[in-house]
């Protein structure tokens, strides 16, 4: 642990570490209480937090208005030139960095490098936009009019992200809003405030090379609280949020009361439908992957898989060996590279996680393999284990908690009979995020994408319900908050749009031919 921090440039001397930036000359600060942050693999603390107090929080957003107020008159491209220095730094810190993730979230380490990478990639897609990005020129019916839509910075952009990716959230939002002329500031999740203490540090060397305001990348740790002050406060022009559909719930209500905008991320209850024609061994490595990645402590995680009564006994077999060939084999330590099955992140998931597993028995569902938490051995006894588990449930009106998000590996297998049948299970709940059909067959395919398919943000054909890339936007409808965020047309919300009428002649022109003379 001591070597992942100091490659990161992080104290490792026992003392709290400030957890708050938004100015070179004050440097790092924080005078709010101290937050722990854990190894969830050992139990063990790794560091001590100073968290942002409410005046931190006011200078911060004083000074992210004041970057924005200079950041807004540099051209695009020397915006995109900044983050191509920041996604430099960023990559030569990939494998520190992922370190740190897997350290203090507790994914394994492929996983944690793998966010790095997808904040690489998401700040390669915004260099290329910072040349391109711009509004529509379109005719205008009258002479010597010239109409367009302008895109302008909106000032300061908040982000509160989850302690489940987080990195990549973060990088999803802040390349697209610097780009575009804002101020970004980010408070991470109260668990994992290292990685954003070492993520910042990474992007203010290079704002400081290049003598930019820090508060173009403001930092401010905390809990609930800090939350609070940003959804609140009139200044932060848009707030992204991650995390559960309550608290989601709260956030856009209150923005909206006070007419700013949101981007929300909230929960995902994703389905899997295995079709009779698929190609039944791609599906089972999809599958697996989608339910035990990270833990399934992933929004994009398979927590409903519904297989074609035809196969269902085969696939269900191969499915519960695959899971005794990972659990216990390869669950351990996330910092092995032969783990494939990490910790949960906090004693809580895993209480959450017997409760659910409780509930699931109670209402009639059947454990086909796990359902416990683990107790491990040596150095892993303290860390949050539980077992990878499978419920098979035959009547899907009675077990109704699998309509809820648990985060925690627990899959509930289910059969159909038609493709109808499979869509409707599908889209019984209330979150809308990622889903995945395997088949071979164009027609059925075309179906589930089509009007009367699947109704998520993300849909998958002969592939995994997570691991999305960045290159389309990611988000979900119903629940799951409507927002949209990296790629395709996401960088959109983060500016404040013109429609604009230049009229160059010396009449007045009317629109819809109405006379006034
Ligand atoms: C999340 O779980 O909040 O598609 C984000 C995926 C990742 C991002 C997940 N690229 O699984």
């Amino acid at each position: 642990a001591r070597s992942v921090l100091s490659s990161l440039d992080l104290p490792t001397s026992g003392e709290p570490i400030a957890g708050v930036l938004y100015s070179h000359n004050k440097g790092w600060c924080g005078s709010g209480p101290l937050q722990k942050s854990h190894n969830p693999a050992t139990g063990d603390v790794l560091a001590e937090v100073r968290t942002a107090s409410s005046d931190d929080v006011g200078n911060a957003l004083k000074a992210t208005r004041t970057a924005y107020e200079a950041w807004r008159w540099v051209p695009g491209p020397k915006r995109g030139e900044v983050l191509r220095q920041i996604r430099g730094a960023l990559n030569d810190r990939i494998d520190d960095l992922g370190a740190l993730v897997t350290l203090e979230m507790g994914k394994i380490a492929s996983e944690g490098r793998g966010e790095v990478q997808e904040f690489v990639d998401v700040m390669d897609l915004g260099v290329g936009l910072s040349r391109s990005f711009g509004g529509a020129l379109a005719q205008s019916e009258r002479n010597k009019h010239f109409v367009y839509e302008t895109a302008n910075p909106l000032g300061t952009v908040g982000v509160i992200t989850a302690f489940n990716f987080p990195v990549a959230v973060y990088g999803w939002n802040m390349s697209l809003s610097f780009i575009t002329g804002n101020a970004t500031i980010w408070k991470p999740a109260p668990t994992t405030p290292l990685t954003a203490i070492a993520t910042t540090k990474i992007i203010q060397s290079v704002l400081e090379a290049n003598k930019l305001d820090a508060a173009l990348s403001a930092l401010v740790c905390g809990g609930g609280e800090v939350g609070d002050a940003l959804v609140s406060d009139k200044r932060v022009d848009l707030l992204s949020f991650t995390g559960s559909e309550a608290r989601g719930r709260e956030v856009g209500m209150k923005v909206a009361g006070r007419f700013g905008k949101s981007l929300l991320e909230l929960g995902g209850n994703n389905g899997a439908i295995v079709m009779p024609d698929a190609n039944l061994q791609l599906a089972l490595q999809a599958c697996t992957f989608a339910a035990l990645g990270t833990a399934g402590q992933r929004c994009t995680t398979n927590r409903r898989l519904f297989l074609h009564s035809s196969i269902a006994s085969h696939f269900i077999s191969s499915l519960v060996s695959a899971y005794k060939s990972i659990s216990p084999a390869r669950m351990g330590d996330p910092l092995d590279s032969k783990t494939l099955v990490g910790p949960l992140h906090t004693r809580e998931a895993v209480q959450r996680f017997e409760a659910a597993v409780e509930k699931a028995e109670a209402q009639g569902g059947k454990i086909l393999v796990g359902g416990k938490a683990v107790k491990m051995e040596g150095d892993l006894a303290a860390g949050n284990w539980v077992e990878p588990t499978i419920v098979l449930v035959e009547d899907v009106d009675k077990v109704e908690i699998m309509k809820q998000e648990t985060f925690a590996p627990i899959l509930y297998v289910s059969t159909f009979d038609t493709l109808e049948e499979a869509i409707r299970l599908n889209n019984s709940v209330d979150q809308g995020l990622s889903t995945a059909l395997f088949t071979k067959d164009l027609s059925t395919a075309m179906q589930f994408v089509g009007p009367a398919g699947a109704d998520s943000g993300i849909i998958n054909v002969n592939g995994s319900t997570s691991g999305a890339e960045i290159t389309l936007p990611f988000g979900g409808n119903g629940s799951t908050g409507g927002g949209r965020e990296s790629g395709g047309e996401a960088w959109k919300q983060y500016c404040r749009w013109s429609s604009c009428t230049l009229n160059w002649s010396d009449e007045l022109g009317l629109a819809q031919g109405v006379k006034f003379d």
